[in-house]
């Protein structure tokens, strides 16, 4: 297929793991930027794409689908050229899609709690217990992401993936969030060494 990728996006959203991962590969591609309707992103046209009207979203030839992840292994295994991931034979396999999936599976859900727990719910509906759950939660899910960081550069001991994306955009969410207070020195240095990266610097001002 050779149609190019539209890309349904919102700035600083889970849509730049798409625009990034379509950069790193050097692919082309098209953005849609939605309409901010909270509660309703991109209005009613939109949820033709994307029936919860969340983002990303993206329609390539007569496929549209969602969820950022599922919508990078697509990119990859029908578009990339294999230097996103390691060799499929390898043993680092397995961890990439541990890692790949790990950014939205488990992460992002706890970043998001915290987010909703201290922005977003009106003071009424915050529940401390919540909070400091999602808190220590966070810190342990952290202090894994440090130990597997204090082997090398990126997560993965052959280099610069995929799960950097998946995980690295959750670095972003964090400091939305302003939890970044539980981020340690390796993991923002982790964050720089990421966004110093040209793909990054470029869909950031998208
Ligand atoms: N698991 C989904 C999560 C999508 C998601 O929640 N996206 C957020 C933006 S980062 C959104 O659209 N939120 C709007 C809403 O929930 O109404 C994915 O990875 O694509």
């Amino acid at each position: 297929m050779n149609d190019v990728i539209t890309v349904y996006h919102l700035p600083r959203s889970r849509s730049m793991r798409v625009l990034w991962l379509l950069e790193e590969l050097g692919l082309p591609y098209d953005v849609k930027t939605l309409e901010f309707i909270p509660g309703k992103f991109g209005g009613s046209d939109y949820t033709n794409i994307h029936p919860l009207n969340k983002v990303p979203a993206i329609k390539h030839g007569e496929t549209v689908m969602f969820e950022s992840i599922a919508i990078m292994q697509y990119i990859i295994d029908l578009l990339g050229n294999e230097s996103l991931h390691p060799s499929k034979k390898g043993v680092e396999y397995g961890p990439y899609l541990q890692w790949l999936h790990f950014g939205e599976s488990t992460l992002a859900p706890v970043i998001a709690t915290l987010m909703y727990q201290r922005h977003f719910f009106p003071e009424e509906k915050r529940s401390k217990d919540v909070e400091t759950w999602a808190e220590t939660e966070l810190k342990k899910l952290f202090s894994l992401l440090e130990t597997q960081l204090g082997k090398h550069e990126y997560i993965l001991k052959s280099g610069f993936s995929a799960a950097d994306i998946s995980v690295g955009y959750c670095l972003l969410l964090a400091r939305l969030a302003k939890t970044h207070e539980q981020i340690t020195d390796r993991i923002e240095d982790y964050w720089k060494i990421l966004t110093e990266r040209d793909a990054w610097l470029k869909i950031s001002e998208i």
